[in-house]
């Protein structure tokens, strides 16, 4: 017998109720960053709610099509064993992770040059974690996570490294949200490359079910959590409101 979410969804099982809960959560905070965001005047701080909203958009896009069952698809290795990915996921990321680090250098302040080159690292993290998904000979699968891998600490380090460094130039309500939200990158971010190593993509310690939660709580903290706390932060009000708005023009190089 197929239960109704199965039914819906092709292929998807049990773990379509994480994708429900997920799209249902992106929408929520969507549809919050939206309302909270519909009489701001200000262009400066109205460029936060676009790329936030933008960033729940994608991601609740993304989640309903994985719940239809139409971003997953099976990988046969050649040793035999046959997963079950979710390439969607990927598709959602490499737009959402370069928006949010876009999000968290503005508020810093970081010059252009920084932010595209931040944006590169982390749009090459994600193909290279792609290929490491879909790759049939499972060591290429281990030495593209690996790269993926380290291109993730490259982003951590420029994070907190260089733009780290055009935040501290910024007022102090400007600083203390920086902080806070280059915390919850280091902490959500870092999780991820171990959730695909223990997941279904790599040693499948934990299955489909188990993952999807993981990926689920993930993303809405690094996405609506992220957003949540940026968008309340006083530090993205420009003109009056904000002591200093953030003298960011400079280039300490
Ligand atoms: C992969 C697998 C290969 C190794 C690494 C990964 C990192 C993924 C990251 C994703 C971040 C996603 C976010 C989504 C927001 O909702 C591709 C899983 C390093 C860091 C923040």
């Amino acid at each position: 017998m197929l239960q109704p979410l199965q039914a819906a969804s092709l292929g998807v099982e049990g773990e379509g109720i994480w994708l429900a809960l997920g799209t249902i959560g992106m929408l929520l905070g969507m549809v919050y960053f939206m309302a909270k965001g519909w009489d701001v005047q200000d262009p400066e701080e109205e460029e936060f709610y676009v790329i936030t909203i933008l960033i729940a958009g994608i991601a609740a896009a993304s989640y309903l099509s994985m719940f239809f069952g139409f971003g997953l698809t099976e990988v046969e290795l050649i040793n035999g064993r046959v997963i079950d990915v979710y390439w969607a996921r990927y598709a959602d990321w490499l737009f959402t992770t370069p928006l949010l680090l876009l999000d968290i250098g503005l508020l810093a302040g970081a010059s252009n040059r920084d932010l595209a080159s931040l944006i590169t690292i982390d749009a090459f993290m994600i193909v290279t974690g792609l290929a490491a998904t879909l790759m049939k000979v499972p060591v290429a699968r281990y030495a593209f996570w690996t790269i993926s891998t380290i291109a993730m600490l490259f982003v951590l380090y420029y994070l907190v490294v260089v733009v780290g460094e055009a935040a501290s130039d910024a007022d102090a309500d400007t600083q203390s949200t920086f902080n806070t939200l280059r915390n919850i990158i280091l902490i959500a971010w870092a999780v991820y490359p171990v959730a695909w190593l223990v997941g279904t993509e790599g040693l499948g310690l934990v299955g489909l079910y188990g993952e999807t939660l993981l990926f689920m709580i993930l993303d809405l903290a690094a996405k609506i959590g992220f957003g949540f706390i940026l968008l309340r932060s006083r530090a993205i009000v420009g003109g009056d409101s904000a002591p200093t708005p953030s003298a960011s023009e400079t280039t300490a190089d």
